[in-house]
């Protein structure tokens, strides 16, 4: 068992009885919560849906928790301690946000993109599921939930019920304004206080993005695959379900390896000119990349519409993690265990939904996916040069090894295949979305791809590439992992 922190709803904390009965599939009711309601539709998979611990609210606003669940944060806008209170009526929701803050863009989603019926199923059937999803929070989610911080390996898990419930917050942007820097690390040592830097997690950046007052082709569909999520989820909370679990870790890498003496060789490589990661889930044991920001999600809630933030729009459950993961030093990774697809690339529907047979014991689907920040080398050319120092290198290779081999502490290890790409190599083109290309990484592709072939066989796991139609990249790959494997060339550059 893993020594290391988690959080109040992963089995760590709970106590004896608690652990028997998620272990056993026990489905003694307890009165005290609703996650507990006798006969759910629990499948033959899924054992039980864990209790939230403890079952009463605890409130709690402090510097190593996320403060999502003090009524200190639930306000008004008069400043109340309350919860916002939302009649079911989408105007005055805005209109109370619109002082703050201008929603542009989310104003012309819908007065000048959705057609009739996404309006009318918006604000006649999932807004209002929205707001009562979000009022549940102090009995769907009654603990603070520990932030991941940095230089500590832990993990949360939550429901997808929790998850729906923490999202329809903030959709409705009634967290505290975080603005990515938030409050100092309380510590009882003075020496030891640090800023914790987080990512902001209400929905409001995003429905202010706009191009002159209108709604941009990304925010658009940014928009309905949020939206799709919530219709999605929110019928099968309706239903009795939301009881599949997600399981989000930081992982940290305590030693680096001795590149120079690996020896290691050079494995092999599969190229794929055609898929895109994210059509690999569910493949048994494959680890899909997160092309990831130092602040995971990166701009999925602003203007940012590349690999990681389509990713978290169409995994959308992933925009969760914004809320509990500090951003990520260079020996950091993260890694998320089951969060579903809901969405195509067009923020349409999904057409395969995932069934429960394909739950683990602990209802968790088996799409796991690392967050691995690449290093900025931005876009003009002597910047660039300095991935070629040494130092780069080695910050890459070493990103790349931790992430490459994921635990979960309670999983045994694994034979992995790394669906990866492109990493840290800038601009992604996808019709659907326009791009922001200030946000191109600048990595050198060919370089990118020799150290994760490095890290990957240091790592002892196998790489697939998706080249992405990179033009000539696919034949150069090939002929020079051809050339590195005929000659058993080993990490540290020698001949086995
Ligand atoms: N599947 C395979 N390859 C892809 C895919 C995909 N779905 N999408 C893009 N590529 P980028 P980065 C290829 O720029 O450089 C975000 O804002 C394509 O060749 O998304 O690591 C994060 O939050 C593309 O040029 O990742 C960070 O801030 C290349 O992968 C930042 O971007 C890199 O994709 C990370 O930038």
């Amino acid at each position: 068992k893993s020594t290391s922190k988690t959080n109040g709803y992963d089995t760590d904390e709970m106590d004896e009885a608690e652990i028997n009965m998620m272990t056993n599939g026990n489905t003694t009711p307890n009165s005290q919560n609703p996650e507990d309601a006798p006969e759910r539709n629990i499948t033959k998979n899924v054992k039980r849906s864990p209790t939230p611990f403890p079952p009463d609210y605890i409130d709690c606003w402090d510097s190593t928790h996320t403060p999502v669940f003090s009524s200190k944060c639930i306000y008004d806008e008069k400043g109340r301690r309350e919860i916002i209170t939302m009649d079911q009526n989408s105007n005055s929701i805005i209109k109370k946000h619109s002082k703050f803050c201008r929603f542009r863009g989310f104003h012309s989603f819908f007065n000048d993109v959705a057609n009739a019926s996404e309006v009318e199923d918006f604000f006649l059937r999932t807004l209002p599921k929205i707001i009562d999803l979000a009022l549940r929070i102090p009995e769907i989610c009654p603990k603070p939930i520990r932030i991941l911080l940095a230089r500590e390996e832990s993990q949360i898990t939550l429901t997808q019920l929790q998850i729906a419930c923490l999202l329809s917050n903030a959709f409705l942007c009634t967290f505290p304004l975080q603005g990515g820097i938030l409050w100092s690390h309380s510590s009882t040592d003075e020496k030891k206080k640090r800023r914790v830097i987080i990512p902001e997690s209400n929905f409001d950046r995003l429905y202010a993005v706009h191009y002159k007052g209108k709604c941009s082709k990304s925010v658009a569909a940014k928009l309905r695959c949020i939206l799709h999520y919530f219709d999605t989820i929110t019928t099968r909370i309706e239903g009795g379900g939301g009881e599949g679990k997600v399981t989000f870790r930081r992982n940290i890498l305590e030693r680096e390896p001795q590149w120079t003496e690996s020896r290691k060789v050079i494995g092999e490589m599969v190229i794929d000119e055609e898929s895109l990661i994210e059509d690999c889930t569910g493949k048994e044991k494959y680890l899909e990349m997160d092309f990831a920001n130092r602040m995971i999600g990166g701009g999925v809630l602003g203007k940012g519409c590349i690999q990681e933030e389509i990713r978290f729009c169409i995994n959308t459950e992933l925009l969760v993690s914004t809320l509990f993961t500090e951003r990520f030093e260079d020996h950091e990774c993260a890694v998320i265990k089951g969060a579903e697809r809901f969405s195509n690339y067009s923020g349409e529907e999904e057409d395969e939904e995932d069934t429960d047979e394909d739950r683990d014991e602990q209802g968790r689907i088996e799409t796991w996916i690392v967050a691995l920040d690449a290093m900025y080398f931005g876009r003009d050319s002597s910047s660039q040069k300095k991935q070629l120092q040494k130092s780069s290198m080695l910050r890459e290779l070493n990103k790349a090894r931790l992430g490459f081999q994921p635990c979960l502490g309670d999983t045994e290890d694994r034979q992995w295949c790394v669906v990866t790409g492109n990493w840290g190599c800038g601009v992604s083109l996808h019709s659907s979305f326009i791009i922001n290309t200030d946000q191109a990484f600048g990595g050198y592709q060919d370089l990118k791809a020799v150290l994760q072939l490095m890290a990957a066989a240091e790592a002892e796991v196998k790489i697939w590439y998706c080249t992405f139609g990179v033009p000539g990249l696919a034949p150069s790959l090939k002929e020079l992992v051809n050339v590195l494997k005929k000659n058993r060339i080993t990490v540290s550059c020698g001949k086995l």
